[in-house]
């Protein structure tokens, strides 16, 4: 079986609760199409996040990589198209607070997302949930993680799918941190599945043809 490797975050700033974490606690061990989901949480930490994803990679060796951070006051489910070479912004857990820094000295500006986010906002759209691509995952720990993992990937020449998604707070977020729009933890779930099984189809779709190429 293959190996999808999930990700969320700890809790951060003044949001007492990570949704991203539940949700990667309810999707770990799911079968999605041929993926095993093997979920982790990651730290709230421009020192260690990075070295982290990457040091779960090399441990796990996935067929694929999604992580997904809370973006509060958004109101849809939003893959990010694109992670920058930048680290900026909020404070994080550990008081580090990087100001214009690269992620890597010499990295390139930017790297595209490898997930299939245009389908994947179709089908959740299609099933009901409010989804779009995201132009910018900003510049402070999801898109340093979505940075991260595309990099690995490209100097390691790994076609291995990777990206981000962004999600909206849950309702159990918005009760306690006061004005964020917010979804119930259900639909959270069911958006995260309902794209994983995109990328799943589609990776199949994909070495079905490799498949027929090679006969
Ligand atoms: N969201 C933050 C970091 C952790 C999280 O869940 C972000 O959007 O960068």
């Amino acid at each position: 079986m293959k190996r999808l490797l999930l990700t969320g975050f700890e809790p951060f700033l003044d949001f007492s609760v990570n949704p991203t974490m539940k949700v990667v606690e309810e999707l770990d061990g799911a079968v999605i199409g041929e993926y095993q989901v093997i979920s982790k949480v990651l730290p709230v930490d421009f020192a260690k996040a990075g070295g982290q994803i990457i040091g779960l990679i090399e441990e796990i060796g996935p067929d694929a990589v999604v992580s997904l951070g809370l973006a509060a006051g958004r109101f849809k489910v939003t893959p990010e198209r694109i992670a920058i070479n930048f680290k900026d912004g909020a404070v994080d857990n550990e008081g580090n607070q990087p100001v214009d820094e690269p992620i890597k000295q010499n990295g390139p500006a930017g790297y595209l997302s490898t997930l299939p986010i245009r389908n994947m906002i179709s089908r959740l759209v299609e099933e009901g949930l409010p989804a779009d691509i995201s132009n910018s995952a900003g510049a402070y720990l999801c898109n340093n993680v979505m940075y991260e993992a595309l990099h690995y990937m490209e100097i390691h020449k790994k076609d291995v799918p990777s990206g981000f998604i962004h999600i909206p707070a849950s309702h159990e977020l918005a009760i306690e941190h006061g004005n964020v729009p917010s979804w119930p933890h259900r639909d959270l779930v069911k958006g995260v599945r309902l794209c994983l099984e995109v990328l799943a189809a589609e990776t199949a779709v994909i070495e079905t043809g490799k498949i027929a190429m090679n006969q």
